[in-house]
């Protein structure tokens, strides 16, 4: 039987007068917590009145199957995720009364991968019996996913006393990519705060952390092959990442089974680059003369591609993930139509005025040297929109907040795998209750064939970073990215913003707990551990 589901509801005038007179009160609702349930909700979930007891001195994780280091931090740091910090750790004391739960048995099929990657098998099953708590899975992503899911089900009685119910879950994630998106570009992001955040994705069975990294207006990447680009182009010699932080970020998001995904984008939002790379940038010209400015990455000249080459080659040994995301989004023209060396390249090259072809042209060239290698590559929408020739293991992500659903349409129509960014930007604001229209974006709610369904392969919310630091990140992000995990994770069935709202603000005071600085997000209420 389903746990009965605790939900008070009242009305509460909020009575809120904004600074300049303007009135923005709203009848609020106060969400109560539901107890004990996971998020995203498991594909099937059903729990008995049967409780079982867990001591938490006489509790452990046994594997029982594969085992390697990522299991065993996992067991690691789920102890001190449910049960809190202890002095003794792991101590059996033979006087104790023990629960009638003393370990979980995760029993992993198949060897260990050293790293996640796409199409990895996250599914398990999970059973909490008399008989014992059993979590079987194919792949050791499948036992961290069914972890997670234990530890959500467990409740503290007492200092030392936990609790968990019967319970029987058969679980696997509707989409393989499920995406966030941090830019350190506008603002840096310390290692501590990407690895907090890289942790609160796990909590929520995200697995790929798609770093852009670099942008106009700094580059914090390290390069070893061109240590000057950060020197010149990053904010100052502290606000950047060095080869070992990225690689302890690399490692760190391996062990919760997070792929970590680099955007370096070009050849538009490249400024940052032209710092250090001379003649990288196309110049712009003011009449017949170069006024100082600098457009995209020049696409007419073989030095371009000389350095990309180089470049790529070292991005594709310091990011051990088969794809990168390269870019190619939002590219003006203007600058390249007052460049007469463009334009005599134009010419040569047959484009006639049609700079998209221009575009086109970089672009596959792009695409030949991460080909050459071994990379497989994401790309923003534009570089297909105007129907250029790319190749179909490129991965289209969809960012446009328009009419974004026809473009996922329009792009699995083409043939190309989709990744649906456009819905979630958790970057874009405003007062009251923002997370139920995240909750209603569906990345399979188009008229397409089956064949196009099976191409949308995910989506990714946002967090771009002109109005975020390390001051708000995480609560900027948490607990509304959840929102989307779910979207991603769960059955398409799973849509009900009413019944999923005590679950998540459950799931918010769980992060509070953990130690999170997650954000309201259901208006008035209380958790019953305040973050502090
Ligand atoms: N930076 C880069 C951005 C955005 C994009 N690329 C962006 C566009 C629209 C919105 C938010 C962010 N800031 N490099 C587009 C993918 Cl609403």
């Amino acid at each position: 039987m389903a746990k009965t589901v605790a939900l008070f509801l009242f009305v509460y005038v909020a009575g809120i007068v904004a600074g300049h007179g303007e009135y923005r009160g709203k009848e609020t609702v106060s969400v109560t917590a539901t107890l004990g349930m996971p998020w995203p909700m498991p594909q099937q979930y059903s729990s008995t009145q049967d409780l079982f007891t867990i001591n938490r001195n006489a509790f452990k994780f046994r594997a029982t199957g594969q085992s390697c280091d990522i299991l065993e931090s996992a067991f690691f740091r789920y102890q001190t995720i449910i049960f809190g910090l202890r002095e003794e750790v792991l101590k059996f004391h033979p006087k104790l009364r023990a629960g009638t739960l003393t370990e979980l048995d995760v029993n992993v099929k198949n060897k260990c991968d050293r790293y996640p990657y796409l199409g990895m098998d996250e599914s398990y099953n999970l059973t909490i019996a008399a008989s014992g708590a059993i979590l079987n899975s194919n792949s050791v992503w499948g036992a961290l996913r069914g972890i997670e899911t234990f530890s959500q089900l467990v409740l503290q009685q007492s200092t030392d006393m936990f609790s968990v119910n019967g319970t029987t879950v058969v679980d696997y994630p509707r989409f393989q990519h499920r995406g966030l998106l941090l830019d350190t570009s506008r603002h840096f992001l310390d290692v501590t705060i990407i690895k907090q955040n890289l942790l609160a994705m796990s909590q929520s069975k995200f697995n790929v952390f798609h770093w852009h990294i670099v942008d106009d207006q700094s580059f914090p990447y390290t390069s070893n092959n061109f240590p000057d680009m950060s020197k010149m182009g990053g904010y100052d010699s502290r606000h950047i990442y060095t080869q070992d932080q990225i690689a302890e970020i690399i490692e760190y998001a391996r062990i919760l089974g997070i792929r970590v995904v680099p955007e370096f984008d070009s050849p538009g939002h490249s400024q940052s680059w032209g710092k250090s790379i001379k003649d990288l940038l196309t110049k712009c010209y003011s009449g017949s003369k170069p006024n100082g400015q600098y457009g995209p990455i020049d696409p007419s000249l073989e030095s371009s591609y000389g350095f990309l080459a180089k470049f790529f080659a070292e991005i594709g040994k310091v990011f051990p993930d088969h794809y990168v995301h390269l870019g190619g989004d939002e590219v003006n023209f203007d600058c390249w139509k007052s460049n007469p060396n463009i334009t005599a390249f134009m010419k040569q090259k047959n484009f006639g005025t049609d700079y998209a072809k221009l575009e086109e042209y970089y672009v596959q060239r792009l695409l030949d040297i991460v080909s050459g290698v071994n990379k497989g590559y994401m790309i923003w929408q534009e570089v297909v929109d105007n129907n250029a020739k790319i190749p179909k293991e490129a991965v289209v992500e969809i960012y446009r907040n328009q009419a974004y659903m026809l473009d996922v349409y329009l792009t699995t129509l083409k043939g190309y795998r989709t990744v649906l960014q456009a819905c979630w930007y958790l970057d874009l604001i405003k007062y009251g209750v923002q997370w139920q229209a995240f909750y209603a974006c569906d990345p399979g709610n188009f008229n397409g064939t089956a064949e196009q369904k099976k191409l949308v392969i995910g989506g990714e919310t946002c967090m771009w970073g002109e109005y975020v630091d390390n001051t708000n990140v995480i609560s900027r992000t948490w607990p509304r990215a959840s929102v989307v995990a779910e979207r991603l994770w769960s059955a398409q069935s799973v849509k009900d913003a009413t019944a999923a709202a005590p679950r998540l603000e459950e799931h918010r005071c769980r992060m509070i707990k953990r130690g999170f600085p997650a954000e309201s997000v259901n208006g008035p209420g209380y958790c019953p551990q305040e973050y502090s």
